[in-house]
């Protein structure tokens, strides 16, 4: 550990204006309840001679709704960040960047996409996932079992904590800090101590639902938004029961030659003062302020 804690390279006064990158505004239970309900029926036919009802053998979970996704607009994204972790705070985007070598935090003005301030990793640190806890920045390393500790104001190091296995995503839901690592399990954590406090199985349908990516948490739905790696695809998780309530579709976004110099769909935060949401990728030159909505007959 005593190897490695991230440097520090304030560049307030980087301001990176990537022209390219300004791109105008244009639109551019599984029948678990069997045994439980299949008893007391049971026991309701013995004991009562009245009519008896009909009990199901097996409970189904519901599949998700299809989301539809409007795109508002178009906005600049640095194509040189390997997007894995996105949220906004106070207007400006907090941006964790992945890759050994190239790990860090930017944070950036979503309209212009200048860079106002950014720190970078050490190189033996792969950035993941980022959550804000009050004055606190959380960011995840992918296996080095760290997260550090970075204060909002200034992204002054505070220190780090330990906790296993890989860190991918990361989110604050105002109680528990929520990780994902690539599987189908989120885990959550105190959001003090980094210490764990428990886990949930995310099902679509009946199904787990793997490769959960970068997370954000949308209070009014007490939902839990999720990019699923290496697809187009972004799942709505009802935090209470696991189950992925929505997936939205996002294909098809960048030109076929953006596409083609761009990695995979990662990075969704919530935009409260647009109540929308900025969606990007790995290497996208841009960013996207969409909306979703449940699709209507
Ligand atoms: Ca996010």
């Amino acid at each position: 550990m005593g190897l490695g804690r991230p440097s520090r390279m304030d560049s307030w006064v980087r301001g990176i204006v990537n022209t390219s990158l300004v791109l105008g505004f244009g639109l551019a239970a599984c029948g678990a309840q069997r045994g439980e309900l299949g008893e007391s029926a049971a026991k309701a036919e013995r004991s009562e001679p009245g009519p008896v009802t009909k009990t199901p053998t097996a409970t189904t979970r519901p599949e998700p709704v299809q989301l539809s996704v409007e795109v508002l607009r178009e906005l600049p994204h640095s194509s040189s960040s390997y997007t894995q972790g996105l949220l906004f705070v106070d207007g400006r985007v907090f941006e964790s960047r992945g890759q050994n070598g190239h790990s860090g935090i930017d944070v950036w003005d979503p309209e212009s996409g200048v860079i106002e301030r950014s720190i970078d990793l050490e190189r033996e640190f792969f950035g993941e996932g980022i959550a804000r806890v009050g004055d606190v920045l959380w960011q995840l390393t992918w296996h080095s079992g760290l997260a550090f500790r970075w204060s909002i104001d200034g992204l002054e190091n505070l220190g780090e904590a330990s906790f296993t296995g890989q860190g991918w995503g990361l989110e604050f839901d105002g109680e528990r800090l929520i990780l994902s690592d690539g599987t189908h399990e989120l885990r959550f954590y105190d959001p003090e101590t980094f210490e764990l406090l428990g886990k949930l199985p995310v099902l679509r349908g009946s199904r787990p639902q793997d490769d959960l990516n970068e997370l954000e948490y949308y209070a009014q739905g007490k939902a839990l938004f999720a990019n699923v790696y290496q697809t187009d695809e972004i799942v709505r998780i009802d935090l209470r029961t696991g189950q992925v309530t929505g997936v939205a579709d996002l294909s098809g976004l960048l030109t076929p030659a953006e596409a083609r110099r761009a990695e995979v769909l990662n990075g969704i935060a919530y935009w409260p003062e647009r109540d929308s949401f900025l969606i990007t990728g790995k290497h996208w030159p841009k960013s996207f302020e969409v909306r979703f909505s449940e699709e209507t007959e």
